[in-house]
């Protein structure tokens, strides 16, 4: 049973404040974000995290603490070269780290993950008051037909049959839910990337999959029930509907910000050319500086708001 949602609830709320739309949490006395370790009744959720203007959110742990250090000297803030605590250290699901008003987040491998991750981040930042929050998908992804090191920032999130939808069970129901992400703030981010000439940017569809092996098209997992023309003939198809990187988190995290009000965007490195291959054969040095491409770029992106320029 496929239940639509009606397109007219995709509108962002004009206060510019998180739109949480469960009716559940206004009656509820205390609310604990289990998976971060933080909760409205042991936390001042408004004191700690009420200024925060950028949301962050990336596969890695390490890669989101590399992210808010490289921020902290970015901004000039002071702490900047020392550690960055973990604002989660008390959950070992997630890592939270700030570098001033920005939030970066760890999100784990797939849609579950970053699911249960942003249902208590956007309930984070409704309980924090806060206003006006853009939020950004740091990653890595598969590119497809393009070179490898490009940085590909998502015009529209597909599913693996190309089509720009999230499917959601709700009970015993599907509920399918759009996953468009807003266009000016990928014009806006594409301009910015036109001010780091190192490495090649383009937009793009993200296709998302539920799995890297069999649901990438790859002929390298455990289990592969397809030939090498079969899987060349899906990615060619692929590209032609438009995709350029292939990830797994795209549709989910398009689907919830948009429905929740945020300004929401996905930008992600190619770590290789899945017409190539599918086996990443880059060195750890060359994949390190490839996954600071999309933080370079972000950096760029919030100074120039913040006019550090
Ligand atoms: C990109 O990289 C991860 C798989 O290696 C996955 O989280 C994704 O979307
Ligand atoms: N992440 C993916 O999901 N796929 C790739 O091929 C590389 C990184």
């Amino acid at each position: 049973c496929l239940v639509p949602q009606p397109i007219s609830s995709l509108s962002p709320c004009r206060t510019g404040l998180v739109l949480v739309r469960n009716p559940h949490l206004d009656l509820m006395e205390e609310d604990i974000l289990y998976h971060l370790d933080l909760g409205t009744k042991t936390h001042n959720l408004p004191a700690m995290f009420g200024d925060i203007k950028f949301v962050c959110v990336g596969g890695s742990p390490n890669r989101m603490r590399a992210f808010a250090q490289f921020m902290r000297r970015e901004l000039g803030l002071a702490g900047a070269g020392e550690d960055v605590a973990d604002i989660c250290a008390g959950s070992d699901r997630y890592a939270m780290y700030r570098a001033g008003p920005v939030l970066s987040i760890s999100h784990g491998m797939g849609i579950p993950s970053i699911s249960i991750m942003l249902h208590e981040l956007i309930k984070l930042l409704h309980h924090a008051k806060c206003r006006d929050v853009t939020i950004i998908r740091i990653g890595t992804s598969g590119g497809l037909g393009i070179e490898a090191g490009s940085v590909v920032i998502t015009d529209m999130a597909v599913d693996s049959s190309f089509r720009p939808r999230f499917e959601q069970v709700v009970l015993d129901d599907v509920v399918v839910r759009s996953t468009e992400l807003d266009k000016d703030l990928a014009e806006e981010l594409l301009t910015c990337s036109r001010d780091i000439p190192d490495f090649p940017t383009l937009i793009g569809h993200t296709m998302c999959t539920y799995d890297f092996y069999e649901g990438q098209g790859r002929l390298d997992g455990a289990l592969c029930s397809f030939s090498s023309e079969k899987k060349l003939d899906y990615l060619r198809r692929a590209y032609e509907a438009g995709v350029r990187n292939i990830e797994m988190e795209s549709t989910a995290f398009a689907a919830l910000c948009g429905l929740c009000g945020l300004k929401a965007a996905v930008v992600c490195v190619a770590l290789l050319d899945r017409l190539q291959g599918d086996q990443i054969r880059a060195s750890h040095e060359v994949l390190w500086e490839y996954q600071q491409r999309p933080q370079r770029l972000i950096a760029a992106f919030i100074r120039k708001r913040l006019g550090c320029d």
